[in-house]
C-alpha cells in the first residue's frame, strides 16, 4: 500500500530543550511535558543525528502501549521516512515489551530500536513518557552516545518530517511511507518462539497441569498479551491464574511497579488476605515494560538479589544454560548473593552501576551469561534487556524439574550459601536541593568515616563507586556512595535517575548472615542497626523532613 507520492521534505525549523539528558533508562518526563511542541520531535532527531548509518538502515520500533505510545509512533515513523531509514519494523498497535524489542532488534540485525516506554513510572495522561534509543546489540545505548545525543539536543536548529498523517498502526503487513518500508508485525510471535527454545515448555506444562496454581499479574501493563499467550495458551495458565491481564494506556490507574507495595492484588492472593483456605503455589508480576519481575510462593517472597542467586545456582535445571554459566554480572548496590554462587561454580562476578546499560559489554564479550539487579530485574544473554517473562520462565522451569515449594528452595538456598538480608528504602520526591544537600555532606564526610565503628561493625572503605569497564576501558564515575563493613554488611546512598519529579534518595542495605538458625528474622529487623547506623552519617530525616521511606522493597 502507498500513501503519498515522495515528496521533497523541507526540514523544520526549532529550538534546543535544555533538560533532554537521558537517565538511568532513556528519557523520562511527564506526558505533558512530551506534548510541548517540538519535545519529541527533537528528541528523536537527536538520536538520529547521532547515527551516522541511519540512511539505509533498519529500525525496530515499539513500546510499552502508555498514553502517548501511538501518537509518538506516528511522529518517529514520519521522522524515520524523512531522515532516509530504509526499514521499520513495528510490533501491532505499536506495543513491544522492552526485551521483545531487544530480541528483535538481533534478530534482525538492525541497527538498532526506539523504544517508548518509562516502564514502571505510572502512565496516562498525568503521567509518564519515556524514550529510548536501543543499539545493534539489542541493549540500551551506552552513556557515550547518550551523552552524545544529549550534545545534540542542546544544539539542534531543525528536524526532519515526512509530511503524512495517520498510518493505520493496527494492520499486519507491510506498508509503504515515503522510500520506507514499515512492516507491522504481531508483538507476542518472535519472543514467543525464543522462550520455546530456552526452556523445557512440555515439562512446564506437566507441572503446571498437575495441582500446580499460578498467579500472574500483568499489572494491566504490556505483559498482558505476553503473559496470556505464553503462559496461558502454551503452558496451560487459565483465565483465573492471570490477573490484570488486559494492557491499558493508564495501567488502570495504577502504578506498574511489581514490588510488595504496588502488586497489591498478587500479594494478597499469595497470602491469602481473603482467607479462600488456598494459596496459589507460584506468583509473579512483570512492569509496564515487560522487563522486570517479582517472585513469590505462598506465603513468601523471594528478594530479587537473592533471586538472581538462586537463578544462577539452578541454571543447569534449565536447558538454554545447562552448558554452564561463563559469569554473572549484578549492579552494585544488588546484595551479594550472586557472589557467593559464582564463587561455588569457579566463575566471575562482575560489579557494574545501576543500569541495564552497563551489562551490554560483559553480554557482548562473552564474559557473563545471567546478570540482574536488586530492582526486579533478571536477564541473561538471550536479550541485552532484563526480562520479565523470562525470569518467570526461569523459575517455573526450576519448579517443574525440583518439584518443591518457592520457599523451599530459597531456605534450602540459604542453607547452603548463608542469607544475605536485604532491603531498599527510597525516599520519593523530596526537592531536588535538599537530596544534593545530603549527598554533599556525606560526601564530604567520606574520608572521616574510615574506621569508625558503628553497632559493633566498623567501616573499611567509604567512596563514590566508579566503574572501569574491563572491555572497552570506559570509566563511570559517582555510581553512588558505598559505606562497606568489615563483616560484609553494605549500606549504599543512590540518587534516582528514573523519576520524573524531585529526587529520590534510594538507600540499600545488605549484611550476611552464615547462621542457618538466624535466617528467620524479619529483614527490617534484621538489619535495623544499619538502618540506624545510616541515619546517624547522613542524617537523611532532617533533610528529607521524612520520618520514614515512601517505600521499602
Ligand atoms: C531504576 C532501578 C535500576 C533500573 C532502572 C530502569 O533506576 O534502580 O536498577 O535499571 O530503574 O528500570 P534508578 O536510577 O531510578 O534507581 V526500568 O524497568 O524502569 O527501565
Ligand atoms: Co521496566
Amino acid at each position: 500500500m502507498r500513501y503519498s507520492k515522495p515528496i521533497k521534505v523541507q526540514p523544520v525549523k526549532t529550538q534546543p530543550f535544555t533538560d533532554q539528558k537521558p537517565g538511568t533508562s532513556g528519557l523520562r518526563k511527564k506526558v505533558q511535558h512530551f506534548k510541548q511542541m517540538d519535545y519529541l520531535q527533537n528528541f528523536v532527531q537527536s538520536i538520529f543525528n547521532c547515527l551516522p548509518e541511519l540512511a539505509g538502515s533498519t529500525l525496530i520500533v515499539g513500546g510499552d502501549g502508555r498514553y502517548f505510545n501511538r501518537e509518538s509512533i506516528q511522529i518517529i515513523l514520519r521522522m524515520a521516512a524523512a531522515n532516509r531509514v530504509k526499514k521499520v519494523i513495528l510490533g501491532q498497535g505499536g506495543v513491544l515489551s522492552t526485551p521483545a524489542a531487544s530480541h528483535l532488534i538481533r534478530k534482525n540485525k538492525a541497527l538498532g530500536g526506539i523504544i517508548l516506554s518509562a516502564s514502571h513510572n505510572p502512565g496516562g495522561m498525568n503521567g509518564d513518557f519515556g524514550i529510548k534509543y536501543n543499539i545493534s546489540n539489542g541493549g540500551p545505548a551506552p552513556e557515550e552516545f547518550t551523552d552524545a545525543v544529549f550534545e545534540e539536543t542542546k544544539k539542534i536548529t531543525q528536524y526532519h518530517i515526512a509530511p503524512i498523517k495517520g498510518i493505520p498502526l493496527d494492520l499486519i503487513g507491510s506498508h509503504t511511507l515515503e522510500k520506507m518500508t514499515i512492516e507491522i508485525i504481531d508483538s507476542v510471535d518472535d519472543y514467543a518462539q525464543l522462550m520455546t527454545e530456552l526452556f523445557d515448555f512440555d515439562k512446564i506444562k506437566a507441572h503446571m497441569a498437575d495441582n500446580f496454581e499460578i498467579c500472574f499479574d500483568a499489572m494491566y501493563a504490556v505483559t498482558a498479551p505476553y503473559a496470556r499467550r505464553i503462559l496461558g495458551e502454551m503452558l496451560g495458565a487459565t483465565d483465573d491464574e492471570i490477573i490484570r491481564g488486559e494492557s491499558l494506556p493508564n495501567f488502570g490507574g495504577c502504578h506498574p511497579d511489581p514490588n510488595l507495595v504496588h502488586a497489591k492484588q498478587l500479594v494478597e492472593r499469595m497470602y491469602d488476605i481473603e482467607e479462600t483456605g488456598s494459596t496459589p503455589n507460584f506468583g509473579a508480576a512483570s512492569d509496564g515494560d515487560g522487563d522486570r519481575n517479582m517472585i513469590m510462593g505462598d506465603y513468601f517472597f523471594v528478594t530479587p538479589s537473592d533471586s538472581l542467586a538462586i537463578i544462577a545456582a539452578n541454571a543447569q535445571l534449565i536447558p538454554a544454560y545447562q552448558g554452564g554459566l561463563k559469569g554473572i554480572g549484578r549492579s552494585m548496590p544488588t546484595s551479594q548473593a550472586a557472589d557467593r554462587v559464582a564463587e561455588k561454580l569457579g566463575i566471575d562476578c562482575y560489579e557494574t552501576p545501576t543500569g541495564w546499560k552497563f551489562f551490554g559489554n560483559l553480554l557482548d564479550d562473552g564474559r557473563i551469561t545471567l546478570c540482574g539487579e536488586e530492582s526486579f530485574g533478571t536477564g541473561s544473554d538471550h536479550v541485552r534487556e532484563k526480562d520479565g517473562l523470562w525470569a518467570v520462565l526461569c523459575w517455573l522451569n526450576i519448579l517443574a524439574e525440583r518439584k518443591q515449594s518457592v520457599e523451599d528452595i530459597v531456605r534450602q538456598h540459604w542453607a547452603e550459601y548463608g542469607r544475605n538480608y536485604y532491603t531498599r528504602h527510597d525516599y520519593e520526591n523530596i526537592p531536588s536541593e535538599a537530596a544534593n544537600a545530603l549527598f554533599d555532606n556525606l560526601q564530604d564526610n567520606l574520608s572521616s568515616l574510615v574506621g569508625k565503628e558503628f553497632s559493633g561493625r566498623s567501616i573499611s572503605t567509604a567512596d563514590n563507586f566508579s566503574y572501569h569497564d574491563p572491555v572497552d576501558g570506559s570509566v563511570s564515575d559517582k555510581q553512588g556512595i558505598r559505606l562497606l563493613f568489615n563483616d560484609g554488611a553494605r549500606i549504599i546512598f543512590r540518587l534516582s535517575g528514573t523519576g520524573t519529579q524531585g529526587a529520590t534518595l534510594r538507600l540499600y542495605f545488605e549484611r550476611y548472615e552464615a547462621d542457618i538458625n538466624q535466617h528467620d528474622l524479619e529483614t527490617q529487623e534484621a538489619l535495623y542497626d544499619l538502618i540506624e547506623t545510616a541515619e546517624l552519617v547522613a542524617n537523611i530525616i532532617g533533610y528529607t523532613e521524612m520520618n520514614e521511606p515512601t517505600v521499602i522493597t
